[in-house]
C-alpha cells in the first residue's frame, strides 16, 4: 500500500501518568496523593499492589527518555504529581518541582517535544481530607498548582493540559468507588464533575501566558444503542451525555446539555453550578485532547449481558441517572482490559468533534491496548497491539483526510505500568518493563512505530 503520510510537524508521541510510573513516593519531599491512601487500602487494588516503586521512573527518567529518543518519538505527554510540588496541597516544593526540570531538559535534549498535564488523578491527601474535588475550594488550590507549575517550567514546557479524563476522576473516584479515594455517591460525584471543570476554567488564563497553549484531555467514546428502541435510544443518550457531550460542551460551548442537567437534577447538580461558572469554564482551550479506546454499545436492559469493568472488584454504578443501563458486548474482539477494539469509532469521535465543536485544533493524547505479553529470546512480540494502533492511526489518516484538525497522536503508554485497580496485571506500554528487574524492552509495537514517527506516516 502506498505511504499514507500524517501532515508535517505532527506530533508522534507517547503518554504517561505520574502515579503509574514514578515511584519514589517519599523521595524530596513529596507529599501523599489519594492514591497513595487508596492503594494501601486492603481491596482496592487487585493483589495488593500499589506505586511505592512502580516502574522507577523517578530515578531512571534519563534512561527512559534515551530510548523515546532512540525509538523516533518527537513528543511526549507526562504529567506532574501535585503532591511532589506542593505536598500537603500548597506551598512550593523546589526539590519537587526540581525533578520535572530535569525531565524536560532531557526531553528537550532530546529533540522531544513536551506536553504537560497537571492532573491525571493524584489529588494531594491534605485535600481530600479537606472534602476533595466535592468542594468547589479544591479548584481554586488547582490554580494555584498550576500557576507554580507554569512559572518553574513554561520556558520550556508550551503545551499544557489541566485535567485528564475528568469523567474517570468524577464518576469513578467520587461515584462508583473503583478509584480514589473511593467515595461511593451520585451526589458528590456530580459536585466533584463541575469541579474539576471549574478548575480547568479558572487555571487555562494562567496557563497561555509565556505563548503556552492550554487543553484537557477528556475521555471519549463512541456510543450506540442496541436497537433503535426509543428505551434503547434514550440509554444512548444518557450514556452519550454523561460521557461525551457534558464534558464537550463545558469545555468548548460554556454550557452543560440541557438534557444531562435535567437528568441530573435528582443529584443536586443545579445547586452546584454557580453564576459565572461555565463563562469561566467555557472556550478557554487551544486544543482539545482527546483519549480514546473503545464504543459503548448501550441497552435499557439491564439483564441484557454486561461489560463493566471499571476495577475487578463489585462497584456501585459510575452512571448518575443512568444506572440501570447495560454495555452490551456487540461481538468485536476485546483487549486484555474486555475494552472491545472499534477503530471505526476513533474515525466517528474525530469527525463528529471536529463537525459539532469547530476551529479546535485536536490531538489524539491517549489510544492504546492492554494484551498479555511474553518475553521470548529477549523480545516481545505483541502483533496485537501493533494492529490496534495501526488501525486506530488508519482512522486518524481518515479523518485528517476528511478535514479533522488532528496535530498529533500519543500512544498509551510508553512502558507498562500500573494500572489502577488492576495493578500491574494489565500491560498498555510500548515498552514492556520487567518488574522484578526494572530492565525495559521495547516491544514490536515500539520498534514499528518509532518507524511510522520517522517517516511520518504508515507504509
Ligand atoms: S483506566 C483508564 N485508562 C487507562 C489508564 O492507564 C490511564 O491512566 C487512563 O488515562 C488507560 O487510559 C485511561 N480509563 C478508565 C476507563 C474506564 C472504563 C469505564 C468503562 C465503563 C463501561
Amino acid at each position: 500500500m502506498a505511504t499514507r503520510g500524517f501532515p508535517e510537524g505532527f506530533a508522534w508521541g507517547a503518554a504517561t501518568a505520574s502515579y503509574q510510573i514514578e515511584g519514589s513516593v517519599t523521595a524530596d519531599g513529596r507529599g501523599a496523593s489519594i492514591w497513595d491512601t487508596f492503594a494501601h487500602t486492603p481491596g482496592k487494588v487487585l493483589n495488593g499492589e500499589n506505586g511505592d516503586v512502580a516502574v522507577d521512573h523517578y530515578a531512571r527518567y534519563a534512561e527512559d527518555v534515551a530510548l523515546m529518543g532512540s525509538l523516533g518519538l518527537n513528543a511526549y505527554r507526562f504529567s506532574l504529581s501535585w503532591p511532589r510540588i506542593q505536598p500537603g496541597g500548597r506551598g512550593v516544593n523546589g526539590a519537587g518541582l526540581d525533578f520535572y526540570k530535569r525531565l524536560v531538559d532531557e526531553l528537550l535534549e532530546q529533540g522531544i517535544t513536551p506536553y504537560a498535564t497537571l492532573y491525571h488523578w493524584d489529588l494531594p491527601q491534605e485535600l481530600q481530607d479537606a472534602g476533595g474535588w466535592p468542594e468547589r475550594d479544591t479548584a481554586y488550590r488547582f490554580a494555584e498548582y498550576a500557576q507554580v507549575a507554569h512559572e518553574a517550567l513554561s520556558d520550556r514546557v508550551k503545551h499544557w493540559m489541566t485535567v485528564n479524563e475528568p469523567w474517570c476522576a468524577a464518576f469513578l473516584g467520587y461515584g462508583s468507588g473503583d478509584h480514589a479515594p473511593g467515595l461511593r455517591s451520585s451526589a458528590q460525584a456530580v459536585r466533584a464533575a463541575h469541579h474539576l471543570l471549574l478548575a480547568h476554567g479558572l487555571a487555562a488564563p494562567l496557563l497561555k501566558a509565556n505563548d503556552c497553549l492550554v487543553g484537557a484531555a477528556p475521555n471519549l467514546y463512541a456510543v450506540t444503542p442496541v436497537s433503535d428502541s426509543e428505551a434503547d435510544l434514550d440509554a444512548a443518550r444518557r450514556i452519550d451525555g454523561l460521557q461525551n457531550r457534558f464534558f464537550l460542551d463545558a469545555l468548548l460551548r460554556g454550557s452543560y446539555p440541557e438534557d444531562v442537567v435535567a437528568d441530573l437534577e435528582p443529584f443536586g447538580f443545579a445547586d452546584v453550578v454557580q453564576p459565572g461558572d461555565l463563562d469561566l469554564i467555557g472556550g478557554k482551550v487551544d486544543f482539545l485532547g482527546i483519549n480514546y479506546y473503545s464504543r459503548h454499545t448501550v441497552s435499557a436492559d439491564p439483564d441484557a449481558a454486561g461489560m463493566v469493568a471499571t476495577s475487578p472488584f463489585a462497584s456501585a454504578s459510575p452512571w448518575p441517572g443512568a444506572e440501570s443501563v447495560a454495555f452490551v458486548n456487540a461481538g468485536r474482539p476485546v483487549t486484555d482490559m474486555g475494552w472491545e477494539v472499534d477503530p471505526g469509532g476513533l474515525h466517528e469521535i474525530l469527525t463528529r468533534v471536529a463537525k459539532e465543536y469547530p476551529s479546535v485544533p485536536l490531538y489524539i493524547t491517549e489510544n492504546g491496548a492492554a494484551y498479555v505479553d511474553t518475553v521470548a529470546d529477549g523480545g516481545v512480540d505483541d502483533q496485537e497491539r501493533l494492529d490496534y494502533i495501526e488501525a486506530h492511526l488508519a482512522a486518524c489518516h481518515d479523518a485528517i483526510a476528511d478535514g479533522v484538525p488532528l496535530k498529533g497522536y500519543f500512544a498509551w503508554s510508553f512502558l507498562d505500568n500500573f494500572e489502577w485497580g488492576w495493578g500491574y496485571g494489565k500491560r498498555f506500554g510500548l515498552v514492556y518493563v520487567d518488574y522484578e528487574t526494572q530492565v525495559r524492552i521495547p516491544k514490536s509495537s515500539a520498534h514499528w512505530y518509532g518507524r511510522v514517527a520517522r517517516h511520518n506516516g504508515l507504509s
